[in-house]
């Protein structure tokens, strides 16, 4: 007669060699009490990024196959959940740092996947969206949604980077990608020069044909007005835990620009200190200028300009500016996902800022 114990471990073993499971013993990790990513609080130095970037150039090139010369951000909690090799910077979002060299041109596609793009150094280098030219320059925020043709030409004199991020991970989960060749190299470009940015030059102003079309009209948002329009808002208070902040949005919705990635610019004055907060969706961070450290969970990340860092789900973060300059945050997040499911939430911090229990080494 065999005991309880003993049956079970036989029963297990049968289970399992049918590609079955019991839900009594997982329940207990399924259900935590709050968010439990896979994603852990991570810094990237740029110094480090960039040369990697920067020999990546002297190595490969954006040929049809290879598509994207990236060099991308794997967050040593996901890495044991992409076999392949792609990154997850969040449970839902990767990002990298994408290399354009003079001359060069990166092949048309299109994919599920929808991106967003931070231009973080030089100039000369457009994307084609859709028939669209659109040149980028630091610190110029752009959007590639999901479905529309897109490819890079460099005609500049100076190397590009730029950050990406896609929802890559996200859209594997859901098992929801397509992707597909354009049948040429690049796509010929059918739209005036700086189409989006003519049809959208001032806040709340709509063109009467967007009335009833919705899809991602603005292409490109320029530095030179997220700029101003943060310097106007650092006039007035601060949000208490984004200090001065915009979302980069679709000026015929006002939803979210890149449809399921969120992204914002703030501002931090030399020597502001946020309160802490957390909240459900994930949060990737791209020190644009300035210097200073994020608090995440207890621990000290600090940063300066170019730096990357990340928030996972349900972190406890504030941010602190320690330079002479004003600091400007770039991040891109899912909380347009989180939201359109109805699964976000936020809290803040029960006595504003957290104690510094250690300082992240990479
Ligand atoms: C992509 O199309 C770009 O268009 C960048 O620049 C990164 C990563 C994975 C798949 C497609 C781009 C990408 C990507």
């Amino acid at each position: 007669m065999s005991t309880i114990e003993e049956r079970l471990t036989e029963y297990y073993a049968r289970l399992r060699a049918r590609n079955l499971g019991p839900l009594w013993n997982s329940i207990g990790s399924i259900m935590t009490k709050e968010p439990k990513p896979h994603a852990v609080p991570y810094l990237w130095k740029w110094d480090e990024v960039a040369a990697f970037a920067m020999e990546s150039g002297e190595l490969v090139t954006p040929e049809r196959g290879g598509e994207r010369r990236v060099v991308f951000f794997s967050n040593p909690g996901c890495a044991h959940l992409e076999p392949s090799g792609w990154g997850s910077l969040t449970d839902t979002l990767y990002a990298g740092i994408q290399l354009l060299k003079p001359g060069e041109k990166a092949p048309s596609h299109r994919h599920n996947q929808s991106a967003i793009r931070f231009i973080v150094q030089g100039q000369g280098a457009y994307t084609i969206v859709e028939g669209e030219r659109v040149y980028m320059e630091e610190g110029d925020f752009l959007i590639t949604p999901a479905g529309l043709w897109h490819d890079h030409v460099h005609d500049g004199s100076e190397p590009m980077l730029w950050f990406d991020c896609l929802d890559i991970p996200m859209l594997y989960k859901l098992g929801a990608m397509f992707f597909e060749h354009y049948p040429e190299f690049n796509q010929p470009v059918t739209r005036p020069d700086n189409y989006s940015t003519l049809r959208y030059s001032a806040a709340g102003l709509r063109p009467i044909q967007d009335r009833h079309d919705h899809y991602a009209p603005q292409a490109v948002f320029k530095w030179r007005a997220t700029k101003a329009a943060l310097d106007n808002l650092s006039t007035l208070d601060a949000d208490p835990f984004d200090a001065y902040a915009v979302e980069y949005v679709n000026p015929a919705t006002g939803q979210a620009a890149g449809n399921t990635i969120g992204a914002m610019m703030q501002k931090l004055p030399s020597g502001h200190h946020t309160n802490a907060h957390r909240h459900v969706h994930s949060a990737i961070y791209h020190v644009f200028r300035g210097e200073g450290y994020s608090v995440i969970d207890g621990v000290k990340f600090e940063w300066k300009q170019g730096d990357t860092f990340c928030i996972p789900n349900w972190a406890w973060h504030e941010h602190v500016s320690t330079g002479a300059e004003d600091a400007f945050l770039f991040s891109t997040n899912d909380l347009p996902v989180m939201e359109a499911l109805h699964l976000e939430r936020a809290e803040a911090h029960p006595v504003g800022q957290q104690e510094v229990t250690g300082t992240f080494t990479a």
